[in-house]
């Protein structure tokens, strides 16, 4: 596989940089993405590419759960085998290194790296270590995400997220890593996305555990929230030279008419989305207006517990993917209503980089402790064609720069904005939606697991290329 890899990229690049290829997405020259110290890179999560899930001691995960269900994932996925990098991991890091990608976010698969009884499995240690050892050979840095959705099962079987001792749980396992790994990591990142781990996991049930119940979202959301509290002391006193953030997704609510009821509903779209992480993140509070659309879901919050969730952050990570038009249900809350006519991509979601700018400048304008900020996640899914050795995405092509170009507009509106991961670095298993919807940079035919590199990457390697040769 090391050779499959390395050698479709070697037949590409000399095409790419000797400019035979169209360019459609080298930023403009006043573009902040040209400062050597603004970090791009890409990312993935462990379900989502590893596969193995039996070997070396994995334990289940309620990912291996949800998904052996009929019915839960889209032609009946699963992540058994999903991108096979558990075997692959060294062929993947050239790869990821010969597209001159400087930085790498990645998860750690909890079910791997310790037992029920909080004992560590040497084997699953040893495969992080061996791949976060590699890395920083590379030279590339290494932001690393505790908690990307696979929760051991036994831990579910004992209630998940909606039991409090999970969040304990959860600070003794980034306890293990951070006294195993330190050294290795640049960033850590708590969490990624408890929006979808508390409301699409407990709330409506399209992800695992497969729960829905509201007043179960506001609850799972505060353990998992608490569980990031607990877990940054530990992380600075294990490995002081890291930073420490959390990933949150955010979406942009735009309202469908000028009415107030509309302009309303807009608004408690992002309360919903947006304001539900990041008040208690950086406020110390819940949004009032939150138990507005979800009445009587209050969580049980003890004494200390916002104190602990609101300790200082030294990043934020944002994952942005879309926009949604709403309207007011007529009653507390919103529905969506799909504009017609405009751009979407193979996930349906409409493309809309203006909302990544306006939310950044919003955010700075509502919390005047904005820590600084990664762009963790964005990108888009195509249903991409290997053709003659080549994928042409160029849709995906437009994305990208369009929205490097809505994260230049807020920079220059004064948010600190320091990097910007692609999701993502390879194709993968995308969730409810198994390996049909594509989001990589990179095309994996899941017959032979033969990786090709698609367009959009080659450009920004080309990109990098260029940029380093100035530098
Ligand atoms: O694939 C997911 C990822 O795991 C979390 N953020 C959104 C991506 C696309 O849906």
């Amino acid at each position: 596989m090391a050779n499959d890899a390395s050698a479709v990229f070697d037949t590409l690049s000399p095409a790419v940089s000797k400019g035979s290829l169209a360019d459609p997405f080298t930023p403009p020259a006043d573009s902040a993405l040209w400062r050597k110290n603004f970090l791009l890179g890409a990312a993935t999560a462990s379900y989502q590419i590893e596969g193995a899930v039996n070997e070396d001691g994995r334990l289940p995960s309620i990912w291996d759960t949800f998904s052996a269900i009929p019915g839960k994932v889209l032609a009946g996925d699963t992540g058994a085998v999903a991108c096979d990098h558990y075997h692959r991991w060294e062929a993947d890091i050239e790869m990821l290194a010969s597209l001159g990608l400087e930085g790498y976010r990645l998860s750690i698969a909890w079910p791997r790296v310790m037992d029920a009884a909080g004992v560590p499995n040497r084997k699953g240690l040893d495969f992080y270590k061996r791949l976060l050892n590699r890395l920083k050979e590379k030279g590339i840095t290494t932001f690393v995400t505790l908690y990307h959705w696979d929760l051991p099962q036994h831990l579910e079987d004992r209630g998940g997220w909606l039991n409090r001792d999970t969040a304990y749980r959860f600070a003794d396992y980034a306890d293990l890593m951070s006294r195993e790994l330190a050294g290795t990591v640049d960033a850590w990142v708590t969490l990624n996305e408890p929006w979808c781990s508390a409301y699409l996991g407990y709330g409506n049930g399209h992800h695992a555990p497969g729960l829905a119940n509201d007043r179960f979202a506001t609850q799972a959301m505060h353990h998992l929230l608490l569980a990031h509290g607990l877990a940054v002391p530990v992380l600075r006193a294990n490995d002081p030279a890291s930073q420490k953030g959390i990933v949150a997704n955010i979406g942009r609510g735009t309202p469908n008419s000028d009415s107030a009821a509309d302009q309303r509903a807009a608004h408690l779209f992002e309360v919903q989305h947006n304001a539900w992480i990041l008040d208690p993140l950086l406020k110390g509070s819940y949004p009032q207006d939150l138990f507005e659309l979800w009445p009587g879901t209050e969580p049980l919050v003890l004494d200390g517990d916002m104190e602990t969730i609101s300790a200082p952050l030294d990043f934020l990570g944002i994952n942005y993917y879309f926009r949604t038009n709403v309207a007011s249900d007529g009653a507390h809350g919103f529905r969506d209503v799909p504009l017609e006519g405009v751009e979407r991509t193979q996930m349906g979601w409409e493309v809309y980089p203006d909302g990544l700018r306006d939310l950044l400048t919003g955010f700075k304008k509502t919390y005047h402790n904005l820590p600084p900020i990664y762009i963790t996640e964005n990108g888009m899914a195509s249903d991409d064609q290997v053709t003659d050795g080549h994928v042409d995405d160029t849709q995906r092509i437009s994305f990208l720069k369009r929205h490097l170009a809505a994260v230049d507009q807020a920079i220059k509106a004064g948010v600190d904005i320091r990097g910007y991961f692609l999701w993502s670095l390879m194709d993968n298993f995308e969730w409810a939606f198994g390996y049909e919807r594509r989001f990589g940079v990179v095309h994996v035919d899941y017959s032979t697991q033969k990786r090709t590199v698609k367009h959009s990457a080659e450009l920004v390697a080309k990109f990098l290329k260029e940029r380093k040769a100035r530098a």
